[in-house]
């Protein structure tokens, strides 16, 4: 008996695998491979079910002889491992970004006389219906939400880029990048800064822009994109107030809300002691996190609790002993925030805080501290990296100069070539 393997990374089964495994059938006893959830994101399809129940599925497929794992989005090391006679897939690869990987299969497969059969992909109106669905549900609340915490347990670190209207959801959602090695990379998750929900609006960080407003740019946001959101809820505000602000946003499908321990009027902390900043006490601060944590509704819902203790230089002590209070209130996370250009002191408070604990997610936000990779701080044990405001701040220098040329030369042919074609943003936004 021959040995034909195929790979799949969808959670439903629908009638284009049926007839790849139909076709595969003709050659052989069929191998089908699972792909890891870990690979399934790096490529945009995050996964509804999980890997044992993706496996269980294809299990149950008739004419499937068995299910193995494949954990990369290249075959090179499972094909090796099995050396299947033929691999099979649909045609639909030729061209985009899974060429590379067609590429590097045939390669393999040369090796040791293997052969891959292509078959027409089957695309018809019951198949896209299908797709869509998978896809929408990835937005509804209930999926969205419980999804940073997958992200936390499936990921090196959880990308997280700002975004504060719908357009800078979708550059979140959509922006995917090749990482040269044949992979792909994107943003996992979104975060609703208030400095930046605040300057689209023209406002001071202050707190002033109210909830309301502030729900209205993340329902903005959650019309266009799926991935999961993370709230920059300042100070929380009142206790009495903030509970209601947990409710509300873990229904709309938000995953996590990050308060900071400042009271009386907020200002941004990259102003450090330049201004007048309080820090809340010990006491209150819990109080406010295990109000919050009272009141939430689903385990998937987070409270991370920001520590502001080295942005107002009151030491790593002050700052270690605030994390392990909050994280006995409750948090579920911890945020370490600093506005040094050096990362020693947040790689300082890293690497204690994870001696003693190793699972509450630590987040950082390196917008000073900025030659810091993701990878080193995924060693230092951090989990949630965020890129808080680096959208806004190229943005706004480019609408400015356009504006002044425009003045400048009194009219627009000038700045032309620095622009997005007309043709282009009008297809930007995807009609239903
Ligand atoms: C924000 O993005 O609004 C933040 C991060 O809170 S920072 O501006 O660095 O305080
Ligand atoms: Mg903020």
């Amino acid at each position: 008996m021959k040995k034909v393997y195929t790979c799949f990374c969808t959670d439903v089964i629908h009638a284009g695998h049926l007839n790849i495994i139909n076709n595969a059938l003709k050659y052989g006893e069929v191998t089908v491979g699972a792909l890891t959830d870990e690979e399934l994101i790096r490529y945009n399809k995050f996964p509804i079910l999980s890997l044992e129940e993706r496996i269980r599925l294809y299990q149950q497929i008739p004419g499937v002889s068995r299910v193995v794992v494949q954990s990369s989005m290249h075959y090179d090391e499972i094909v090796k491992e099995l050396k299947p006679d033929y691999v099979i897939h649909g045609d639909n690869w030729k061209e985009g970004a899974a060429s590379v990987i067609r590429e590097q299969l045939i390669r393999t497969l040369k090796e040791y006389g293997g052969e891959l059969i292509e078959i027409p992909y089957t695309w018809d109106e019951t198949v896209e219906k299908i797709d869509t669905i998978q896809k929408e549900k990835l937005a509804m609340p209930e999926y969205r939400r419980k999804r940073l915490k997958q992200l936390i347990k499936i990921c090196p670190i959880v990308k997280t880029i700002e975004a504060h209207s719908g357009l800078t959801g979708l550059i979140a959602e959509k922006t995917v990048v090749d990482t040269g090695d044949g992979k792909l990379d994107q943003f996992d998750a979104m975060w609703v800064s208030s400095l930046c929900d605040s300057t689209a609006k023209g406002k001071p960080d202050i707190e002033l822009v109210d909830m309301t407003s502030r729900f209205r740019t993340i329902d903005d946001i959650m019309e266009v994109t799926t991935k999961p959101i993370i709230f920059d809820g300042d100070t929380g505000g009142l206790t009495e107030h903030f509970v209601y602000t947990v409710r509300s946003l873990e229904r709309m499908g938000v995953s996590a809300i990050i308060i900071e321990d400042k009271t009386g009027l907020k200002k941004n902390s990259l102003f450090g002691t330049e201004v007048k900043q309080t820090q809340d006490t010990i006491e209150n601060f819990c109080a406010k996190i295990s109000a919050g944590k009272k009141i939430k509704l689903t385990d998937d819902f987070m409270i991370i609790a920001r520590i502001e203790s080295l942005i107002l230089e009151q030491g790593m002590d002050d700052a270690l002993t605030r994390a392990k209070a909050y994280v006995a209130a409750g948090a579920d996370g911890i945020m370490i925030h600093s506005r040094k250009k050096d990362p020693a002191e947040i790689l300082t408070f890293c690497d204690a805080f994870r001696r003693e604990d190793k699972e509450t997610p630590i987040v950082v936000v390196p917008s000073s501290f900025n030659t810091i990779t993701n990878e080193e701080l995924a060693s230092h044990g951090v989990n949630i990296v965020i890129y808080a405001n680096q959208l806004t701040r190229s943005a706004f220098p480019a609408m400015q100069q356009t504006a002044t040329d425009i003045l400048r030369y009194h009219r627009a042919k000038e700045v032309d070539d620095r622009l997005m074609p007309i043709k282009q943003i009008i297809t930007l936004i995807n009609e239903l």
